[in-house]
């Protein structure tokens, strides 16, 4: 058995290498056809990429898996399981990481000259573990340990970083950034294959290096830690990504991470500018730059500090090239992710960044009293430095003036974004500087690679070669002129049936836990937050399970059986998230160890969720859930991934869920709880006008008793988890709970006539056109970037 799992890595590694053979020469010609064009570029600034794996999507992209999958079956090789032997790139979080990615693939799809910049962090996103008391643990991921095939380390590309030091005024805005500490940034290339074209893109990760080995001097004076310290704190930098998601810690590390990523991406955009030999007034008209959030905002000061102090460029030219580059997504209206970095740490780290902030504030504050004068509140609520002790830099301020134009992901978040965060702008620079575009998932990984045989018979149905509705989602309505032929239906049917087996088995492998597969299948995967609202999924499980347990055994074998699957990692320092985790693993133990209900009810928390489980999991779902407080899920993506594999949407009206619905048609979703616009309002009473659990909801009353009490284990250990819906219930649990059980309900009935379930999942499916990242990237392309596709013939 371990001389065979050997040997498969053995396969997979000298497989990978053949695979990227290929890809280095349509990398290779890509960069000169682009160069020779010498068309107008644009870059993603990413922290995160998350790309999973890469084999079985560039055999997919190169159209080489036939051809791989009989080579290795004649090896004595089966060519999945080679394909598990690669760890995943989780260089990301969650959606912002997972999204970046899925528009690297459609770039190069599009032959849209764009190449991303992120950081080659050595330790990815942790690995979950659940320990003896259900809770989460975390282990690192050293996704490096052996050598990765898809990068291509560029010894030849690699740029000076200044941390520290001072900076004085030469002449006018003009200054001299001196001393401190340099390190290196290397960059390594990694290749991103177009679908069904030989367009390669690049994604350049930085790697931080010391600038020199360790200090001799130390070293001969025998203080060998000395020696070494100034070359461990340049390795640090790119170590680890941070495992946060929406909320930010102001720790110097990261600062440090954003600048040298920052300041490497701008230098190598700068000398590939360069190389057109154009005026660098120009360089608007041949460079875009996307900044995925505010993590890559120092860019801003940055490129003026390139224009001003070192290309000589007037500060008021140099502010409108800055004003035509960039361009930034806002991700979430959850004030806690609000970033905001203190003004002393920025002083001490990046003494000329601050004087620059401080400049560009001081300019803009004048335009801002010139067009509403005397309106203090206004300057204060605009300015780029908040007061307080101490001051702190608004960094989504300085995205947002320094950007051609600002977007949210779905129309409801774009519209939040106008009328809460960045209201004081829309009033300054007018509404148009605000727009949308919805997010969107990439078919090739999220269909044809995760659910071949959804591919298959969409293919043979349509009698349409695979790259015709892979390349033009679209192309996916025709499958509604199928939707009564009992055939068709029953082929659906049988592809849902395969993946579902296909999952039983990987629990089967993985926890011991057999599943009845002709149960329906209800997922909840992302990361654990209070804001997504898992606890209202365990304690509708819950309900479930008492409501069980009341009835005689004659009436339980009227219920339909059910399996619930959980997966998704907290935040190591997120108390409350790890607790929810803690009641499902908990729930789970007693729940399928009960032989009264066992059989109609199951539960699930599959550790360590990740892209590759993702592609497991999403084509077996009868249903998913989206169901966080109204208006606070920006977009969510991977609700449209369940529904382009023909999984029905139980959630909220919230984020792209409502576009979801508005394509699939209402009576296709399953919606249930407030609207965004009562939120405030109930959130107000219930800070005001409390109301006791027991009388707001009784139904949730009793789950919350229950779970006090020690049904799941020590009752006290959920405490301050109960207490979030006892007390001032922030995301709104108590008011959403009945309708939200009115929903499951509805959500069981339908299952019971499988025909009409089945047309449901049918008709799901062939709306998702819209969803392509193929439409998304096209909207930044024209609506920002202003770049067009170029074949490579
Ligand atoms: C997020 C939003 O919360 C999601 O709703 C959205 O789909 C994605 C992509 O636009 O961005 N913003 C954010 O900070 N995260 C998102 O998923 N967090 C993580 O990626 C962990």
């Amino acid at each position: 058995m371990y001389q065979q799992s050997q040997n498969d890595f053995g396969a997979y590694q000298a497989a990978a290498l053949s695979v990227r053979d290929n890809l280095i020469v349509n990398w290779n010609n890509t960069q000169l056809h682009h160069n020779r064009k010498g068309n107008k570029r644009a870059y993603y600034l990413s922290l995160e990429f998350l790309m999973g794996r890469t084999f079985d999507n560039a055999l997919l992209n190169l159209d080489l898996k036939p051809q791989y999958d009989d080579g290795m079956s004649l090896l004595g090789f089966n060519l999945e399981d080679l394909i598990d032997q690669e760890r995943d790139a989780g260089l990301g979080n969650g959606g912002l990481g997972r999204l970046a990615a899925c528009y690297l693939d459609s770039s190069a799809s599009m032959e849209l000259p764009v190449w991303g910049y992120g950081l080659r962090y050595q330790y990815g996103i942790f690995q979950q573990l659940i320990g003896p008391d259900g809770s989460q643990l975390e282990a690192p991921d050293p996704w490096l340990q052996n050598d990765n095939p898809w990068e291509l380390p560029r010894a030849d590309v690699k740029y000076e970083v200044r941390f520290y030091g001072h900076s004085e005024r030469i002449e006018g805005m003009k200054a001299l950034w001196s001393g401190g500490q340099e390190v290196v940034a290397v960059a390594y290339d990694v290749m991103i294959p177009g679908y069904d074209t030989k367009n390669t893109n690049n994604l350049r990760l930085w790697e931080s290096k010391p600038k020199r080995g360790f200090d001799l001097n130390s070293f001969n004076a025998g203080d060998y830690e000395r020696a070494v310290e100034a070359s461990n704190s340049a390795a640090a930098i790119t170590s680890v990504l941070y495992p946060n998601d929406h909320t930010t810690f102001g720790k110097e590390l990261r600062l440090k991470q954003q600048y040298f990523w920052t300041a490497a991406s701008l230098a190598d955009i700068m000398r590939r500018f360069k190389n057109m030999e154009k005026s660098i007034l120009e360089f608007p008209d041949y460079v875009s730059i996307q900044l995925n959030d505010t993590h890559p905002t120092l860019a801003i000061p940055e490129l003026m500090r390139i224009l001003v102090d070192e290309e000589e460029v007037p500060w008021d030219q140099a502010w409108d090239i800055i004003t035509r580059t960039f361009f930034f997504t806002n991700h979430t209206v959850l004030p806690e992710a609000l970033e905001k970095w203190s003004v002393p740490l920025m002083q001490h780290l990046l003494p000329r960044h601050m004087q620059i902030i401080f400049d560009i504030n001081l300019i803009f504050l004048q335009a801002v009293e010139k067009k509403f004068p005397g309106d203090r509140d206004k300057l204060a609520r605009m300015s780029l430095i908040e007061e307080g002790y101490p001051q702190q830099v608004r960094m989504a301020n300085l995205a947002c003036i320094g950007s051609h134009k600002v977007n949210g992901v779905a129309e409801l978040h774009s519209e939040l974004v106008r009328a809460t965060i960045m209201k004081d702008f829309v009033d300054f620079y007018g509404v148009s500087k605000f727009f949308n575009v919805t997010n969107g998932i990439t078919p090739r990984r999220w269909l044809d690679q995760c659910n071949p045989g959804l591919s298959r018979l969409i293919s043979e149905t349509l009698k349409l070669p695979k790259a015709a509705f892979l390349k033009d989602l679209y192309q996916l309505e025709g499958l509604l002129k199928h939707i009564d032929d009992p055939k068709f239906q029953t082929m659906w049917a049988a592809v849902k049936q395969t993946n579902k087996e296909r999952l039983a088995h990987y629990v089967e492998v993985t926890t011991g836990h057999r599943i009845n597969t002709k149960a329906m299948f209800d997922i909840q995967i992302k990361r654990i937050h209070e804001y997504k609202r898992q606890t209202l999924n365990i304690f509708g499980v819950i309900h479930r399970y008492l409501a069980l347990k009341a009835m005689t055994s004659a009436q339980r074998k009227k219920v339909n059986p059910k399996v619930v699957f959980f997966g998704g990692k907290a935040a190591p320092g997120y108390y409350i998230a790890k607790l929810t985790i803690k009641l499902v693993v908990n729930v789970a133990r007693i729940v399928n160890a009960d032989p009264e209900t066992k059989d109609i009810l199951s539960l699930f928390f599959l550790p360590d969720y990740s892209v590759s489980l993702a592609e497991i999991l999403i084509p077996a779902s009868d249903i998913s859930q989206h169901i966080s407080t109204a208006g606070t899920e920006a977009s969510g993506t991977s609700n449209m991934k369940f529904c382009l594999n023909g999984g029905l949407l139980l959630g909220t009206v919230d984020g792209a869920n409502i576009e979801i619905a508005e394509e699939v048609g209402e009576q296709n979703v399953f919606f249930f709880g407030h609207l965004t616009p009562a939120v405030e309002d109930l959130r107000y009473q219930h800070m005001y006008h409390p109301v006791p659990l027991e009388k707001k909801c009784p139904g949730l009353a009793r789950v919350v008793n229950e779970v006090a009490a020690g049904r799941f284990g020590d009752g006290n250990a959920y405490e301050p988890l109960l207490n979030t819906v006892r007390k001032n219930d922030y995301y709104l649990l108590t008011e959403d709970f009945d309708s939200y059980l009115q929903a499951l309900k509805l959500v069981d009935e339908a299952y019971q006539d499988r025909t009409e379930w089945i047309k449901k999942s049918i008709r799901t499916t062939a709306k998702m056109g819209k969803f392509s990242s193929d439409r998304a990237i096209q909207d930044y392309a024209q609506e920002c970037w202003n770049i067009e596709g170029s074949k490579l013939e």
